[in-house]
């Protein structure tokens, strides 16, 4: 069976820092959208370009070119023993897309990262003061909690219905969190493989 994961969260959850983790203890890749806009921001690459005012003012890209990028991404050869997606999908019509990359019920697990609003602006806050991402803003950070409201939480139960929502809490220590994550994910994928 493939390890094929999702983690989601609001800005902040520690979706990235888990990640990495993740994508470690099951041997497979952690591919974050955000990541990949920041990288061709940087680069200053034609997809930088659309993209960095957008991400600027802590809207979403538009689906059609990150649907675009996710396809891309998900046809590397690295990707076909299972993957984990970082911050995709973030809206209904996410879901969809990737339901069409991937036939829907191939997904094992998503785990739902989950911190409160004030934990995760003061995570965002102390970043802003070590990494400087634009994005950091108070302003713009608690713009983002609106969008993610809005547009990532309805997932939640959508995810729930299918029967592979995996809900941690995010607040402790790093590595309490990582132990939480690894239970459930362990328990969820035992599950599937005896279904
Ligand atoms: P992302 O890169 O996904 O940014 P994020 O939501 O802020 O999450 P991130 O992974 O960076 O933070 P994390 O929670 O790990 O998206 C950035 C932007 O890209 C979006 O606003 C949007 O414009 C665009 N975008 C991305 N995907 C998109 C999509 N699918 N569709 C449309 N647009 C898209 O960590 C936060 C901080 O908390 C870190 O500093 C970390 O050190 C700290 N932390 C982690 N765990 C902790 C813990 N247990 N205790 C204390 N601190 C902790």
């Amino acid at each position: 069976m493939s390890t094929r994961l999702l983690i989601i969260g609001p800005p902040g959850a520690g979706k990235g820092t888990q990640a990495s983790r993740i994508a470690e203890r099951y041997g497979i890749p952690a591919i974050s959208t955000g990541d990949i806009f920041r990288a061709n921001i940087k680069g200053g690459t034609e997809l930088g370009k659309q993209v960095q005012a957008i991400i600027e003012q802590g809207e979403l890209v538009p689906d059609s070119l990150t649907n675009e990028i996710v396809r891309d991404r998900l046809h590397q050869d690295d990707a076909q023993g299972g993957f984990l997606l970082d911050g995709y999908p973030r809206n209904v019509e996410q879901v969809h897309a990737l339901d069409d990359m991937i036939d829907g019920d191939a997904l094992v697990a998503v785990v739902l990262l989950e911190v409160d609003t004030d934990e995760v602006v003061s995570r965002l806050l102390k970043r802003a003061e070590i990494e400087g991402r634009v994005d950091d803003t108070e302003e713009i950070i608690r713009h983002r909690q609106d969008v993610y409201a809005a547009q990532t939480k309805p997932l939640v139960e959508l995810f729930g219905e299918r029967g592979i929502l995996v809900a941690v809490d995010g607040i402790g220590a790093v590595d309490e969190v990582t132990e939480r994550i690894f239970s459930g994910l362990d328990a969820q994928l035992a599950s599937k493989t005896v279904a």
